[in-house]
């Protein structure tokens, strides 16, 4: 297995020319034994994440819409305030990792599924294959991949723009083995207008390259590979207010007009895959334990989990090795 020192890696990088295409480099580390991962919504299984290198820290979000629009960096932190962890895993895994935890004074969480502009939100905005693009209709270049606080856990995760009601395949890759959420929510069994909430997301998704409305057959993996640059953002609606949602809440996103990868990877920021000490031979994480949903497609999807990955792709990734 490929160990590279960070600070090398790192140190090679930012000699370079920056290669961001809205100016932001981000870094992200692999997760160095995806065993000890434990899809909880708790924190504990991120002990080894170097937080200050490689965490989004509350003062690196700014809304990008609504009552703190312009208000720069973490204005009003008893209003809202997040942070967000993320890591890669190589093959076999090739997995994304992803852990928020959100403070926020009023939860909104209507959870009107497909309603996502109107509650509390977080929207994983991708364009993994780096080929930028316009993609917030087809999602052929790039895609957006949601979550709710309290739905989510019950419902999986969501792909804007395309609903069930719509009669497609589309919502697939919401549901394992593509993508596996858990949240959590203090005080516990919080509710709509709730005030003064804590809450969690913990997400484990395999990437695609190229997405595909008509489902798992017609899309591609992206494999993930050390020094890789992929187009990657987070992004978190407040909903504080009943009515009026839309036009009154804010949007989180990372310093910069990151919020507008939720449709072009252009201006998506860029995140460089560091390698870290992974153990070797490298597993892939043990979803046994897993008990949430399965969404009503997910028969269809025995095939295109991180297992059958390994068979395919051994080619490119020998290719790239000896390069
Ligand atoms: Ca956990
Ligand atoms: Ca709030
Ligand atoms: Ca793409
Ligand atoms: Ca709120």
């Amino acid at each position: 297995m490929t160990r590279i020192l960070l600070g090398f890696t790192l140190a090679l990088f930012l000699a370079g020319t920056s290669l961001a295409h809205n100016g932001i480099t981000n870094f992200m580390p692999a997760w160095p034994d995806p065993s000890t991962f434990v899809l909880d919504g708790e924190e504990d299984d991120w002990g080894w994440y170097d937080t200050d290198n490689f965490g989004l820290k509350p003062e690196q979000f700014e809304s990008a819409n609504g009552q703190h629009f312009e208000q720069g960096p973490n204005p009003n932190p008893e209003d809202f305030s997040a942070s967000f962890l993320m890591a890669w895993s190589p093959l076999p895994d090739n997995a994304i990792y992803a852990f928020a935890r959100v403070q926020d004074d009023v939860l909104i969480s209507k959870e009107i599924k497909y309603g996502w502009w109107n509650d509390e939100y977080l929207q994983l905005q991708a364009d993994f294959d780096h080929g930028g693009g316009i993609y917030q209709d087809e999602q052929i270049l790039g895609y957006r991949l949601g979550f709710t606080p309290i739905g989510s856990k019950d419902e999986g995760g969501q792909l804007p723009p395309h609903r069930d009601e719509d009669g497609g395949l589309f919502q697939w890759g919401g549901f394992p083995p593509v993508t596996y959420v858990q949240t959590t929510i203090l005080p516990a069994g919080s509710t709509n207008l709730a005030e003064n909430v804590e809450y969690t997301y913990e997400v484990r998704h395999t990437p695609y390259a190229i997405y595909s409305i008509h489902g798992p057959d017609d899309a591609t993996l992206h494999i993930n590979l050390p020094e890789q640059i992929v187009h990657f953002n987070p992004c978190f609606h407040d909903a504080d207010i009943v009515d009026d949602a839309q036009t009154r809440q804010d949007m989180w996103t990372q310093v910069g007009n990151s919020w507008m990868c939720d449709h072009d990877g252009e201006v998506c920021p860029d995140y460089l895959l560091v390698p870290t000490d992974m153990v070797d031979p490298y597993p892939i994480w043990d979803d046994s334990d897993y008990a949430g949903p399965l969404g009503r497609h997910g028969h269809l999807m025995g095939q295109a989990g991180p297992t059958a990955v390994e068979a395919t792709t051994w080619a490119r990734i020998k290719s790239y090795v000896s390069e």
